[in-house]
């Protein structure tokens, strides 16, 4: 790591985020209140992040759930910077491309088996959803069912924050700001068992929430139904990790009635859940995945579309597909990606997340169960969640409403040197992939200790003084 440290005037810094700077998903007066936002300044190691007060905090989100390979990787620099002098930009409309979104493509196409060998190019998650609804609708309109628009997805599900990934998701919070969903966009249960499941056996209530995706097309007329959409496992909904009965059947059923089946792995994806893609660790073969985040480990934004062969045969029988942004396949970008990918590969990351720190996660986890407010604890490859109950027995929430147990444990967490989410009862974790045995001791000890700490104050059912701050209104 050669970064030089840079002195910033803190002070001055959070005053000017008040003034002029606008967070992302966040109450714009509580940041003022609060004298701005949490400036982070630099990554000290692969998982250690600093702020301008010097407090070091071992990441466990990895960012926002993507810097897969860990921060300070030089080669990545190094590889921006040389793309940037070579070719900084070129667009690839107009009959024109660049190296680097060729060779990465081609990349994503074998990392698919060559099943999904044709790629589309976006910058965030959101655009991939967005590239997805298009090309779905256009998809069926070219093969002449035009009346197949109406795509499936989940309550609580995230698929971003553009009108098309606000209408896919399920964020009930989301859709009540812009007059969403748009049309033709039907949200069924998710299969979150803890939550919602918990007077069925775990496998019959996967095949329950599976079966709901049955009912909804017969009520909608499976001629109108154009695709299914989901995570593998949701992440920013609370990582709910479905019964294992549940994503075959999904399957089964989208195959039953001709319907497309899209998996967004826009978390999963990149080794997350211990392979490349969420949907071989749930066993299922989609026509068109998403990919962003672990596809870059958010060093530059890229995402992708990977799209079957059927699907692009057809598209190329109804002339221009009009969808396109100007940084579609930005070279450096690219470049970037395609490097990383080289990390991932050659230091073996899916495979040490699938049969070493994932394992070991699941193990630490353990620890916490006896805990007097953990309801449960689960996990798949390097994401986790801990639900936070008051009672063990019944499971019931404290103060006999949803969602500010999370948040608070979430605060205690920071303030002990660990970043974590607090996403309504549950605290979730997603470090980088190149997280040590030793550091997720040390998160799971810090999330042990946080909850010890936030325990009496829950129990005297004190409101958390800061229990909106920095967190998704997610419901
Ligand atoms: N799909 C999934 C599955 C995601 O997790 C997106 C799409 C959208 O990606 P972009 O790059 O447009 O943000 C995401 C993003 C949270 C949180 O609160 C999660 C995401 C974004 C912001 C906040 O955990 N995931």
């Amino acid at each position: 790591m050669t970064a030089p440290r840079r002195n910033y005037d803190i002070a001055e810094l959070r005053r000017l985020d008040v003034a002029h700077h606008l967070p992302a998903q966040q109450d714009y007066q509580l940041i003022e209140d609060l004298g701005g936002s949490r400036i982070i300044t630099a990554a000290l190691d692969r998982c250690t992040i600093q702020d301008g007060d010097g407090n070091q905090l071992l990441d466990g989100m990895a960012g926002l759930w993507c810097v897969n390979v860990g921060y300070g990787r030089d080669e990545l620099a190094d590889v921006a910077a040389s793309q940037m002098r070579e070719l900084p930009y070129y667009n690839t409309f107009f009959k024109t491309v660049t190296p680097p979104a060729v060779l990465l493509a081609t990349k994503i196409a074998e990392l698919t088996e060559n099943r999904l060998p044709h790629v589309f190019f976006n910058t965030s998650g959101s655009e991939a959803n967005d590239t997805i609804l298009r090309m779905v609708r256009h998809y069926w309109a070219v093969k002449g069912q035009p009346e197949r628009k109406v795509m499936i997805s989940r309550h609580n599900a995230y698929h971003g924050s553009t009108v098309a990934g606000v209408s896919l998701g399920g964020m009930k919070a989301m859709h009540a700001q812009g007059d969403l969903p748009i049309p033709d966009i039907h949200h069924v249960r998710q299969p979150y068992w803890f939550g919602e499941g918990r007077e069925h056996d775990p496998e019959e209530f996967g095949l329950l929430c599976a079966r709901a995706i049955e009912e909804e097309i017969e009520r909608i007329g499976p001629e109108r139904v154009a695709a299914f959409i989901g995570e593998p496992i949701q992440g920013a909904g609370g990582v709910i990790i479905p019964p294992a009965s549940y994503w075959p059947e999904v399957e089964r059923i989208c195959r039953k009635h001709g319907i497309l089946l899209i998996c967004d792995e826009v978390i999963c994806g990149f080794g997350r859940t211990g392979n490349w893609w969420g949907h071989q660790t749930v066993g299922v073969k989609p026509d068109m995945i998403a990919m962003a985040k672990g596809l870059s480990s958010g060093y530059l934004p890229i995402s992708a579309v990977a799209v079957s062969e059927e699907i692009v045969s057809v598209l190329k029988t109804g002339g221009d597909f009009v969808h396109g942004f100007t940084y579609s396949g930005h070279p450096v970008a690219a470049a970037v990606a395609l490097k990383n990918i080289e990390i991932i590969e050659r230091e073996g990351l899916v495979e040490r997340t699938r049969t070493d720190t994932g394992p070991y996660l699941a193990q630490a986890l353990q620890r916490l169960k006896g805990h007097p407010l953990v309801g449960e604890v689960r996990s798949c490859g390097l994401l986790g969640a801990v639900e936070i109950v008051s009672n063990k027995q019944t499971g019931a929430r404290f103060g006999g409403k949803e969602g500010t147990a999370g948040p608070m444990v979430r605060d205690a967490c920071i303030a002990n040197g660990l970043m974590v989410r607090g996403i309504r009862d549950t605290i979730v974790m997603c470090p980088p992939l190149v997280i040590t045995h030793e550091q997720i001791d040390r998160m799971i000890d810090i999330i042990q200790c946080s909850l010890d700490e936030a325990e009496p104050l829950l129990r005297a059912g004190e409101e958390p003084a800061v229990h909106e701050e920095a967190d998704l209104p997610l419901s």
